[in-house]
């Protein structure tokens, strides 16, 4: 078992809900980062009114500022010194109550976590499942120690182990709902990543895995492990159903967890906080 030294941060719950969150998604972030986060803890810790200008010349002390106006409703100020890896304590999802353990195949660590909804009808949302996104430990240090651009998009690129952990909440999935809703939010990102002729094929290899015998009742797991060499393996319940081999499919997967578009901006944000403290150390 590996011993993390590092400082394991989330901002924790409650939350407003996820309509109201601001999307601090798409803002671009770097090395430099780090300084902005140590801004961002003085000015929660001091609890100091900040005024919010769109139009700072410091872009990493205005994602740190929009970073604590998205989290106004529920930051905790103390996230700073939070220390979850110290005893490797399981994170609770805190709208499904899901816990999720810190460290996954003894190597792989816990850097976020988001909760999936789907709009049923145009009407209610209901909450689907919750998700931990997990990446090797020795991967990451050395993919900090190349990294140049934006860390979750060049996460997303490179060749480090991660799994994403799916906790079913809702108690009626049935494999026809879990292939169409694969169909529409995978099948959008095959086609902006891949543009090739081969995504049809490609979807249909991934969704033919899922047998219509398969039941997945509240409380299953659900692992989707990039492993190295852009291997896509699906586990359900610890069994293995199947593997494909690609780097786009890997890359459209991961996207609708830690993406621009991501199914919760929350977890992509905890990622990237978590790397962010992880820089330099
Ligand atoms: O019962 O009509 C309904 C709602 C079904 C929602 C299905 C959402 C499926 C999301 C994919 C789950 C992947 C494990
Ligand atoms: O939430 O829209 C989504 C995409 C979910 C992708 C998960 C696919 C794994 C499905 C496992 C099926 C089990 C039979």
């Amino acid at each position: 078992m590996v011993s993390f030294r590092f400082p394991f941060l989330f901002s924790q719950p409650p939350r407003p809900p996820l309509s109201a969150t601001a999307d601090v998604s798409s803002r671009s972030f770097s090395a430099t980062t780090t300084a902005a986060l140590s801004v961002a803890a003085a000015l929660s810790v001091a609890g100091a009114g900040v005024a919010l200008s769109q139009n700072s010349d410091n872009p990493f002390l205005q994602w740190a500022l929009n970073l604590l106006a998205s989290n106004r409703n529920g930051f905790n100020p103390m996230w700073g010194s939070l220390s979850l890896t110290a005893n490797s304590s399981p994170v609770t999802e805190s709208r499904t109550g899901t816990s999720f353990p810190a460290v996954l195949k003894d190597s792989q660590r816990l850097l976020g976590i988001g909760l999936r909804r789907k709009a049923v009808l145009g009407l209610k949302n209901i909450d689907v499942y919750a998700y931990g996104v997990y990446a090797d430990d020795s991967d990451v240090k050395k993919f900090l120690s190349e990294k140049k651009g934006d860390l979750s998009d060049d996460l997303m690129e490179s060749d480090v182990s991660m799994t994403i952990r799916l906790q079913i909440v809702y108690g009626r999935l049935s494999i026809r709902s879990v292939r169409s809703a694969f169909q529409e939010s995978v099948g959008s990102r095959l086609n902006k990543f891949g543009g090739g002729s081969d995504n049809k094929e490609l979807l249909q290899r991934f969704t033919s895995q899922f047998k219509d015998e398969y039941k997945i009742p509240k409380g299953s797991i659900i692992d989707l492990c990039r492993e190295r060499g852009y291997v896509l393996r699906t586990m359900i319940d610890g069994e293995e159903v199947g593997s494909i081999q690609s780097k786009v499919l890997c890359r459209s997967i991961l996207d609708l967890y830690i993406g621009n578009e991501s199914f919760d901006s929350k977890a992509k944000e905890d990622v990237e906080l978590n790397l962010a403290s992880l820089l330099g150390k």
